[in-house]
C-alpha cells in the first residue's frame, strides 16, 4: 500500500455539529411543492408530494439508541469521486445510532437490487475504500427500474432481505427512480424507506431548493483543470499548437465553466449561451475563427479552447436533427445503419444539417446508444466537428495563418479520482444524513448539506422531498414526472465572470495552472490540524464575484 493510500485512509472527514455526536433534533419546515406541474405530480406520487423540508439540528441531549436496522445501498450511473465516502458515512452513522445494523451493498447498480446480488459491507471491508476514488467497492450500473417486472423484482428483494431502508446514490434519473421506489414500497405496504444522494460530476442536479452541488464535481473539475493548466503552459512554451479540449457534461456545461474559471483559456464555449443566442454551427465556427485569426495576427499561433461535450446538441439546428434521430428515425430501425441510408430518410432541412457534419462525426452519431436509446453524446468527437468548421472558415476567408490543432477529451480521467478534501467530507456527510433519515423512518427524500462555501462545521444538514425537484417532461412521447436538470445559469455570477473576462483571456495569455489537488492544512473547530479545500465556483459565488 502506498503512503498516499495510507494517509488517505486515515484521514477523518469533517462533519457539521449536528452529525458529529448522537445528539440531534429533526425539525420539519414548510411543505415543498414540485418545481412545476404540482397537481399532475401529486396524482402520481400521492404519498410523497408536498412533504416538508427537514433540517437536522445539533442537540446536547443524546438521542436514544435505535434497534439494529437493515439498510441496502446502490451506486447508480456514472462514477463520481467520493462515492466510497458516502458508504463509509452511512455505515459509521448507522453503527453509531443503531449499533449492529447491517449494510447490504447491491452489486453493479440497480440490477444488483433487482437480482438481489449483494454483499454485506463491514468495517474491515470499507477500511480499504475510505477517502479513495472509484465505485468498485460494490460497482455501479446504468440499468433502469422501469417495467412492472423491475418494480416487482426490487420489491421482492426489499421484502426478502427485510430492508428497513434503501439508499440510492445517483443523478437526476436515478433519484427520479428513488422517488418511484419510495412511492411503490409504501403502496405495497413494505417497511423499506428510500433516500437519494445527489451524485454526478456534471452538477446538473443542483437546485436552489437545497442542493448546492452534486458530489464529484469539485474533484473532477480540479483534475481536469490540472491537466488543462499543464496544456496551457505547454501551448505557451512551444507556441505551435491550438489545444481543443472536450470536457464531460452531457446535458449541461457546468464542468467547462468551472474549468474555464480555474484556468482562463482563450476560448470557453458554453452550450447554454449558444442555445440562448440561437447560434448556428457556422456562427460558432466564425466566433472561434475570429479569435484564432486575431491571435495569429498578434503572432500567437497557439491557444486553448474548452468545449462541453454536450455542445453539439445545444446548437439549435443539431438539436432538431438529434431529436428527430432519437425519437423518430432510429427507434425501431431494422438492419444496418449507414449515414447514406439515414440521409435518404431525413426531411430535406435535416438532411442538409446532417450532410454538413463531417463524415466521421456523422458515423459516430449512429454508432452507439445510451441507456435511453439516444445518441451517446460522450462518444462524439465534437472538438473535431468544430475544428473542421473553423478550417472551412479559414479557407473561405483565404486567411494565410498557421493553425495546428491537437485534440483532447477529459472525462473518464476525472470520475474515479481520489476525492478532494471537499468531496471527502461532503460525501461522508451525505451518507451520515441518509443514516439519520432512515433511522427516523423518513422516505422519499434527498440527503442534503447546505452552506458549502463555509468550513464543514458550519454546513447545514437536512433533506428535501424528491418530488420537490420534479416537473413533467415528454419522455418517449409521454408526459412523465422527472427531476428537472439544472443548466448553467446565464444570469449567475460564475458565467458573468467569464463574460467580463473572456475578451482579455482570448487575446492575452492569462493562463492559470491550478496544479494537482492540494490538501490545504487548516484547523478545525477543535483546533486539530485538518485538510480542507472547497470549490472555486462555490467560493466565487459566495464572495459575490
Ligand atoms: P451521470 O449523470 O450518471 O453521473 O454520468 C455523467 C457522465 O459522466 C457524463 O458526463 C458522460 O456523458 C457520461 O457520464 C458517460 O457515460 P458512460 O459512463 O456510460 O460512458
Amino acid at each position: 500500500m502506498s503512503t498516499f493510500e495510507l494517509y488517505r485512509r486515515q484521514y477523518n472527514p469533517l462533519l457539521p455539529a449536528s452529525l458529529q455526536g448522537t445528539g440531534y433534533t429533526l425539525k420539519k419546515g414548510e411543505p415543498m411543492a414540485p418545481v412545476a406541474d404540482g397537481e399532475e405530480i401529486a396524482k402520481q406520487f400521492p404519498m410523497t408530494t408536498n412533504l416538508p423540508a427537514i433540517s437536522i439540528e445539533p442537540s446536547t441531549e443524546q438521542s436514544k439508541l435505535l434497534e439494529p436496522l437493515t439498510i441496502g445501498v446502490i451506486f447508480s450511473g456514472g462514477q463520481a469521486p467520493g462515492g466510497h465516502n458516502v458508504l463509509c458515512g452511512l455505515y459509521d452513522k448507522l453503527q453509531q445510532l443503531a449499533p449492529n445494523s447491517k449494510l447490504l451493498g447491491f452489486l453493479g447498480g440497480p440490477k444488483g437490487l433487482m437480482d438481489n446480488k449483494h454483499m454485506i459491507l463491514t468495517k474491515e471491508y470499507l477500511a480499504t475504500f475510505r477517502n479513495m476514488g472509484g465505485f468498485h467497492a460494490i460497482g455501479s450500473g446504468r440499468d433502469k427500474i422501469a417495467s412492472t417486472k423491475d418494480f416487482d423484482a426490487a420489491a421482492n428483494t426489499a421484502a426478502v432481505e427485510k430492508l428497513d431502508g434503501l439508499v440510492i446514490i445517483g443523478g437526476d434519473d436515478s433519484n427520479t427512480n428513488a422517488c418511484l421506489l419510495a412511492e411503490d414500497f409504501i403502496k405495497r405496504g413494505l417497511k423499506t424507506r428510500v433516500i437519494g444522494v445527489p451524485k454526478t460530476i456534471d452538477r446538473d442536479l443542483i437546485s436552489k431548493r437545497g442542493i448546492e452541488t452534486s458530489f464529484g464535481f469539485d474533484t473532477s473539475c480540479k483534475v481536469y483543470s490540472e491537466l488543462i493548466g499543464n496544456l496551457c503552459y505547454d501551448a505557451l512554451s512551444a507556441k505551435k499548437y491550438w489545444h481543443f479540449i472536450r470536457l464531460m457534461g452531457r446535458s449541461a456545461s457546468h464542468i467547462t465553466l468551472e474549468c474555464g474559471l480555474q484556468t482562463h483559456p482563450n476560448i470557453c464555449l458554453i452550450g447554454e449561451e449558444i442555445l440562448a443566442k440561437n447560434m448556428t454551427s457556422k456562427q460558432v465556427f466564425e466566433y472561434m475563427a475570429d479569435i484564432i485569426a486575431q491571435r495569429a495576427a498578434n503572432g500567437k499561433n497557439y491557444g486553448i479552447c474548452l468545449i462541453p461535450e454536450g455542445l453539439i446538441e445545444f446548437i439549435p439546428e443539431n438539436n432538431k436533427l438529434f431529436d428527430y434521430l432519437n425519437n423518430k428515425l432510429l427507434p425501431g430501425w431494422q438492419g444496418e445503419i449507414t449515414a447514406e441510408l439515414v440521409a435518404q430518410k431525413l426531411p430535406a432541412d435535416l438532411k442538409v444539417t446532417f450532410e454538413s457534419i463531417p463524415p466521421t462525426i456523422r458515423t459516430q452519431l449512429l454508432l452507439d446508444r445510451d441507456p435511453h436509446g439516444n445518441i451517446a453524446i460522450s462518444q462524439i468527437e465534437t472538438e473535431k466537428f468544430l475544428v473542421s468548421g473553423v478550417q472551412q472558415v479559414i479557407k473561405e476567408r483565404e486567411l494565410k495563418i498557421k493553425f495546428s490543432a491537437l485534440y483532447h477529451f477529459f472525462g473518464y480521467e476525472g470520475r474515479c479520482a481520489a476525492p478532494s478534501a471537499f468531496d471527502s467530507s461532503y460525501c461522508y456527510g451525505l451518507g451520515s444524513v441518509a443514516a439519520v433519515l432512515l433511522g427516523n423512518g423518513i422516505t422519499g427524500y434527498m440527503s442534503c448539506l447546505k452552506n458549502l462555501s463555509e468550513q464543514p462545521d458550519k454546513w447545514i444538514a437536512g433533506a428535501i422531498p424528491l418530488t420537490s425537484l420534479m416537473n413533467i417532461e415528454m419522455r418517449h412521447g409521454a408526459r412523465t414526472a422527472v427531476i428537472q436538470k439544472q443548466m448553467v445559469d446565464l444570469a449567475g455570477r460564475p458565467f458573468g465572470f467569464l463574460v467580463v473576462n473572456r475578451e482579455k483571456w482570448a487575446e492575452q495569455d492569462c493562463y492559470q495552472q491550478p496544479g494537482p489537488i492540494q490538501l490545504i492544512e487548516c484547523q478545525d473547530v477543535e483546533g486539530r490540524n485538518v485538510v480542507y479545500q472547497s470549490s472555486v465556483t462555490l467560493l466565487e459565488e459566495a464572495r459575490g464575484l
